[in-house]
């Protein structure tokens, strides 16, 4: 009887600008293997995002590192494909690192001359193949090109891709790939991407996505979903949840009140909260009166941190001020319906007109295919600024004193230090 673990989305360094997530996160993981030890399951199967970046802390990899070689020395074999988050087309990745130290398999084989993908043969004689996830979800054309054979005897396939049959409404429709795209004959379907425990069938054998361990943001924290992994006994899948902390919600909405309405509100609500290891605050809705800027959004998680155990999360990302008038456009082009925004507002004094345009074009290019954040968060540094300064040249931007760094920006410390950006 095989028995083995499958898990995904762990998203291990994620939450790098709150300690307290981090290492429930990195908790999270450790419980899970723990449990797959205490099972002692035959192997543990990772379909993708063990990390959430290509390149993470060294105490998380230090702390991986020790997991995975307690793993190995417990008999019990790890798989993994890449997910989106771990995977660095430019250069190797921590996977590939940890696939030399021999602590896992990968189990992504594309022969290209034959353009198929080469099976792993697990000791308890399970075949093991596999496809990863990458950046923009180019792995869509994967599916469509590759020759995919028809697997002997025991088999799971893993892969990091959206299932269009089993997405939720709140994923976009872009680049799913529907469930007949997956290879036939398989008796498991391993999947990874989507952070929450999902189940369907592919001619008669379970598809399933583990969901994540803990989450790798604050809205998987706040969905009231499920933390875990699953156990496959006998091919027979059972969903174990990983529960590392205790987390409250607290809700207001702030339509139709002034900002010190809601700000007596939040006070209220979180005098009452007594319990929790995790705090979720949202304020959404559109003020009746004022700004959010108005509410004192500081005391009140000083409030609900005074005990010195708990830790906050504020979402205010949909809480909206008190608006004088809405600018009306009729185009749908996005281009032409931001000129117009810009037109309407009006550009601050001393700023050449089409600036704000020219800024917002940089600050929406995307993260490119391999592109590490650092890289990314870089460029879009280095470009900002050399907009601004051109400018600046041109005279038709007053001088302003040199903005603060902010020290929890690495990115401007070691442009700041090492005098620009890497490219
Ligand atoms: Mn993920």
């Amino acid at each position: 009887m095989v028995r083995f673990a499958h898990i995904a989305d762990c998203h291990l360094g994620a939450f790098g600008r709150k300690p307290e997530l981090r290492e429930y996160n990195i908790k999270a993981f450790e419980d899970a293997i723990e449990k797959c030890i205490e099972r002692q399951v035959d192997f543990i199967i990772i379909a993708g995002d063990l990390f959430h970046n290509p390149l993470p802390d060294m105490d998380i990899v230090n702390r991986t590192v020790k997991l995975l070689m307690k793993v190995k020395n417990a008999g019990i074999r790890t798989y993994a494909v890449y997910g989106s988050h771990d995977y660095n087309l430019a250069r190797a990745s921590l996977i590939d690192v940890l696939e030399s130290a021999e602590l896992f398999k990968n189990v992504v084989n594309y022969l290209e001359s034959e353009n198929r993908l080469t099976t792993v043969k697990d000791k308890t004689g399970v075949s093991i193949t596999g496809l990863s996830g990458r950046k923009n979800r180019l792995e869509k054309g994967y599916y469509e090109q590759i020759e995919f054979d028809t697997p002997d005897g025991d088999s799971i396939f893993v892969f990091h891709s959206p299932i269009a049959e089993m997405k939720p409404v709140d994923i976009p429709d872009k680049n799913v790939v529907p469930i007949s795209s997956l290879p036939d004959g398989y008796d498991y379907y391993a999947g990874g991407h989507i952070h929450r425990p999902l189940e369907d069938l592919k001619d008669g054998k379970p598809v399933i996505f583990s969901g994540t361990t803990f989450g790798s943001s604050y809205t998987d924290l706040e969905r009231e979903e499920k933390r875990g992994f699953y156990m496959v006994e006998d091919w027979r899948p059972e969903y174990v949840p990983v529960d590392v902390c205790s987390m409250v919600k607290v809700l207001v909405d702030a339509e139709g009140f002034t900002a010190s309405e809601v700000e007596e509100m939040l006070i209220e609500k979180a005098e009452a909260v007594l319990e929790g290891d995790i705090v979720l605050v949202r304020v959404q809705g559109k003020l009746f009166k004022g700004s959010p800027q108005d509410i004192d959004f500081a005391s009140i998680i000083n409030l609900l941190e005074s005990d010195g155990e708990r830790t906050v999360f504020l979402n205010k990302n949909s809480l909206e001020a008190e608006r004088v008038e809405k600018v009306k456009v009729d185009e749908e082009r996005e281009e032409v319906i931001e000129k117009k925004v810009f037109e309407e507002q009006g550009t601050p004094e001393g700023t050449q007109g089409d600036l704000g345009e020219r800024l917002l074009r940089i600050l929406k290019s995307e993260k490119k295919e391999g592109e590490t954040t650092t890289d990314y968060e870089n460029r879009i540094w280095h470009q900002t600024r050399s907009l601004i300064e051109n400018i600046k040249e041109e005279g038709e931007l007053e001088e302003k004193p040199e903005k603060e760094l902010d020290p929890q920006k690495p990115s401007q410390l070691t442009l700041e230090s090492y005098g620009g950006a890497p490219e």
